[in-house]
């Protein structure tokens, strides 16, 4: 067995993002550099002598050459074992789910997720701990800063692993284990839900359409979807994962995933309809010429959540990122349960989740999950609203709109501007951070501005505190507007605009989102000086 030290120098962009450390492929394929921050991940979990990983991705462009070094490398630095999924491959969700199954020391998952993916597009790396979750920010700082003083890694000079059939090889000491991606995955989400109403519901003549997008979960939709509960062959399209996501962009939203918006506002729409994103973990859902908001998807499940095996004894608690709507707050507040307000990124909800002090969570870029892992769940999503439309047996657009009967309704949509100078954009928020004394107690039309600050975060579990999570201007009937600079992105800056009205008679206000936020969307132009600043009259993406 030959392992060897290599020389080398720190990289000084290494630092992660929301999830994980995003860049173009080509930067991931200079010499060393994922090297080094695999060795800066090694070096700063300290896992003891003889410990197992998890290793997969979501199959995107430069997943199988990551995959082979990370091997060579997990072997030369003292793991016994490691699992990794057939070709590579394991969902987001999956990975955390056989992390936790297997009780091993944690997990390697590489994805860039909704980004781009191809020889010219993103690539990703994350680690995971024990819990299943995310590495919290102090394992992620631990991260950067070895990374900035790194001067040597180790890798074992070894053959490839054969990745493609299941079962056992060894590199050198340590033995890999090719595992089936999905089964883990796919026995979780049986003891979760009422199967056999789904499958009924199925049979009984109710049509789904579930887009893969080309990316990772592919397989498993078509293994539970089409296999476990028999939905009509052809249920699951773009089920073929690639390399390049058909050259799509795997981000589950109603720009992103037209081909799917097109059958569901059709002529023939099918009843149900959903898309997950490049590593499994998004999700939209659609009914019949309808569109749920991820932000009122979270308080849906909520209320009903005790419909489905898993939740019957109700939930201990909600968390939502501060920028996704308080829709589920109020549904937190009937059941007389806390709703907990987070930063933006799954890693802030995985110990209030292991303090079990909340069930369910979710974020308005598409991501809900509960405790059953410690990330956000595409399928989960899926299949929680299918037991759900099973059991009431009402069509998608009636129970949300019983839902806004009861308990109102948040308007909500979010803007993004990407790609900006990353001057103009930090220009933006210096500028509204500077405003705050002007704007509170100021009114726009019917709009008062009540307070602005930016978010900052004290975890309460740890204490850990976060800071400078974005802005917001709070206004006196419960409106928000949130400004935010995006962590994922691998191209100058994204600016995210989150805006909010909440609607208590739904009846008096039935208007389409856009429409209902036309005021709030100028009075944000307005004090951001957006326009000005970056020279961009329009967002280049609304959700
Ligand atoms: C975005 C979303 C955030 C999400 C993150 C990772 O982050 O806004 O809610 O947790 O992506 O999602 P940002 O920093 O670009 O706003 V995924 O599907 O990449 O794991
Ligand atoms: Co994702």
């Amino acid at each position: 067995m030959n392992i060897r030290t290599v020389a080398t120098q720190p990289f000084s962009d290494q630092k992660p993002g929301t999830s994980g450390l995003r860049k173009k492929v080509p930067v991931f394929q200079q010499a060393h550099y994922l090297e080094n921050f695999v060795q800066a991940i090694f070096d700063s979990i300290a896992a003891p002598k003889g410990a197992t990983l998890v290793l997969g991705g979501d199959g995107r462009y430069h997943n199988r050459t990551a995959i082979q070094t990370i091997l060579k490398m997990a072997a030369a630095n003292g793991f016994s074992k490691v699992l990794v999924g057939r070709g590579g491959i394991l969902s987001t969700p999956a990975a955390s789910c056989v992390i936790r199954k297997h009780k091993t020391f944690g997990g390697i998952i590489l994805s860039a997720s909704h980004n781009p993916g191809g020889p010219k597009e993103d690539f990703g790396i994350k680690y995971n701990g024990s819990n299943g979750g995310p590495a919290t920010e102090t394992v992620t700082e631990a991260i950067f800063a070895k990374s900035k003083t790194l001067s040597s890694y180790k890798i074992l000079d070894a053959a490839d692993v054969a990745l493609d059939t299941l079962g056992t090889s060894s590199v050198g000491d340590m033995t890999v284990q090719v595992i089936d991606p999905v089964s883990d995955y796919a026995e979780l989400m049986e003891s979760l839900f009422d199967f056999g109403a789904i499958r009924a519901l199925l049979q009984g003549g109710f049509r789904i359409k579930f887009d893969a997008m080309h990316a990772v979960n592919g397989p498993y939709a078509k293994d539970i979807l089409e296999g476990r509960l028999g939905a009509a062959p052809g249920s699951v399209m773009n089920a073929v994962p690639l390399e390049d996501f058909g050259g799509g962009h795997p981000d589950p939203n109603l720009t992103y995933a037209h081909d799917l918006v097109e059958i569901m506002f059709g002529a023939d729409a099918p009843d149900f309809g959903a898309a997950s994103d490049g590593d499994g973990d998004r999700n939209m859902i659609l009914g019949k010429r309808f569109f749920v908001t991820p932000s009122d998807s979270l308080a849906l499940l909520a209320a009903n959540a005790t419909l489905a095996p898993a939740y019957r004894k109700g939930l201990a608690g909600i968390a939502r990122s501060m920028p996704t709507s308080a829709a589920a707050d109020r549904v937190a507040q009937a059941l007389n349960i806390p709703c907990y307000e987070t930063p933006t990124g799954w890693k802030f909800f995985g110990n209030l989740m292991d303090a079990g002090k909340v069930t369910l969570c979710g974020e308005e870029s598409f991501g809900t999950g509960s405790d059953h892992v410690r990330e956000k769940d595409g399928l989960w999503a899926v299949l929680f609203w299918l037991n759900i439309v099973a059991v009431r047996k009402q069509s998608v657009e009636d129970i949300v709109r019983e839902h806004w009967a009861k308990y109102g309704r948040n308007f909500y949509s979010r803007y993004d501007y990407e790609g900006l100078p990353t001057e103009a954009a930090n220009g933006v928020m210096q500028h509204l951070r500077d405003s705050f004394t002007a704007l509170v107690g100021r009114s726009f039309g019917k709009y008062v501005v009540q307070m602005c600050d930016d978010f900052s975060y004290i975890d309460p579990v740890d204490s850990s505190i976060s800071k400078a999570q974005g802005v917001r201007l709070l206004f006196s009937d419960g409106s928000r507007i949130i400004f935010r600079l995006s962590g994922t992105g691998t191209e100058g800056a994204t600016l995210r605009v989150y805006l909010e009205a909440f609607e208590a008679d739904v009846q008096r206000h039935p208007l389409d989102a856009q429409v209902a936020l036309a005021e709030l969307i100028a009075i944000a132009l307005q004090v951001s000086e957006l326009v000005a600043r970056t020279g961009r009259d329009k967002p280049t993406v609304i959700t």
